[in-house]
């Protein structure tokens, strides 16, 4: 696809009954914790037509983000593959533009929204029912082709389209990998999070202090994690990308350990212009060295 998308496929815009139960138990249980924004817009979350007008199909796409290249120094404190370049919404948002640009070229007046994490909408559902992949027991989408280090998107769109098949396989079988290596237990169950333990909640949307009993259980990551993802024997077929807005950050990967720990909020300005990490802000990625410093 020019606009660099890997995978694309559509289903049709509508309740989606089987997440209904699964969602509104993961809130109940608290699973979300802080999120306070995961306990908005119930009902827009479980059916798009709540949310475009007249909406009648889904367009999935996914966009790699899978990294040529790693951190340098192996006691760095470690940052998540999907944070290396620009921040992925900017990014994205900026090629379902574009796309929703191109169907209105082909076809004419087509009203529709491009959506990319920030609004209301269950990603991965959607990207299963529209044949991209299966939950896998981590709760990524997973594809056959190309793994899980995928980002995730949506246009919704007032047009009528062919809609793929769901897929509605599971390739995890009997692998556990992923729930046995999350470093806290995140993993309650096969696909059940409890965000509340997930590293990359204590470490990029927690505002608060991470509490003391994770001290030990960090794994020396200071931005997101990506534990359950490495570990994942269908990454064996992740390909890097060709993006050149994810490429890392100048002198991002070289950073040593010791450089992390001296971090200015000039540097931090440089390093992370454009990036997601700018959402902990310098405050928030130096509240998380300064808490992994003090185990690793
Ligand atoms: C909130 C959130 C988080 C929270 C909670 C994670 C979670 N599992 O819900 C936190 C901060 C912990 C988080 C972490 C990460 N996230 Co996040 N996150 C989101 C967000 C904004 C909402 C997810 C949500 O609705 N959760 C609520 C639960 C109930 O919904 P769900 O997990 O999507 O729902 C499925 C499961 O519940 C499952 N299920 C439940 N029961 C059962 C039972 C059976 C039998 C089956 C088959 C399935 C099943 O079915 C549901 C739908 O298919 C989405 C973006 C979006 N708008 O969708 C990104 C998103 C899910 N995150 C993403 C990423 C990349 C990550 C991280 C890898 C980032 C990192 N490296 O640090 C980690 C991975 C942690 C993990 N193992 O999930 C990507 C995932 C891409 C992919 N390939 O799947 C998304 C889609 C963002 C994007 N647009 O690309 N995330
Ligand atoms: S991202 Fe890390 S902490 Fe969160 S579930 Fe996966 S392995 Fe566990
Ligand atoms: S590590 Fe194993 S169980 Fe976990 S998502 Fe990958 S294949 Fe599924």
């Amino acid at each position: 696809m020019r606009l660099g998308f890997m995978q694309c496929g559509i289903s049709r815009a509508g309740f989606l009954e089987e997440e209904a139960p699964r969602l509104e138990k993961w809130l109940n249980q608290n699973h979300h914790g802080k999120m306070a924004y995961m306990e908005n817009h119930f009902d827009k979350r479980l059916d798009p037509r709540l949310l475009v007008e007249d909406a009648k199909s889904v367009i999935s796409l996914t966009l790699n983000y899978f990294p040529e290249q790693g951190q340098t120094d192996p006691d760095a404190p470690k940052i998540s593959k999907y944070a290396f370049g620009n921040d992925y919404h900017d990014v994205i948002k900026e090629k379902l533009f574009q796309l929703l640009e191109f169907i209105r070229e082909q076809i004419g007046e087509v009203s529709g929204r491009a959506f990319v994490d920030s609004a209301p909408v269950l990603d991965r559902a959607w990207a299963k029912k529209s044949g991209i992949g299966w939950v896998g027991k981590n709760s990524n989408i997973i594809s056959k082709k190309s793994g899980s280090f995928f980002f995730l998107a949506e246009l919704i769109i007032d047009l009528e389209l062919d809609q793929d098949t769901p897929f509605s396989t599971d390739h995890c079988g009997t692998c556990t990998k992923c729930i046995d290596a999350c470093p806290t237990d995140a993993i309650l169950s096969p696909y059940i999070i409890d965000a509340k333990k997930c590293i990359s909640y204590l470490t990029i949307e927690l505002k608060d202090e991470i509490p003391a009993h994770f001290s030990d259980k960090m794994d020396n990551w200071m931005f997101g994690c990506d534990v359950c993802q490495d570990v994942c024997p269908w990454n064996r077929f992740s390909v890097p990308h060709s993006e050149p807005q994810f490429q890392p950050k100048e002198n991002l990967l070289q950073m040593k350990k010791e450089d992390w720990l001296d971090i200015t909020e000039d540097v931090f300005k440089t390093i992370f212009k454009n990036s997601a990490v700018k959402r902990t802000k310098f405050k928030g990625l130096t509240r998380n060295i300064d808490f992994i410093k003090k185990t690793s």
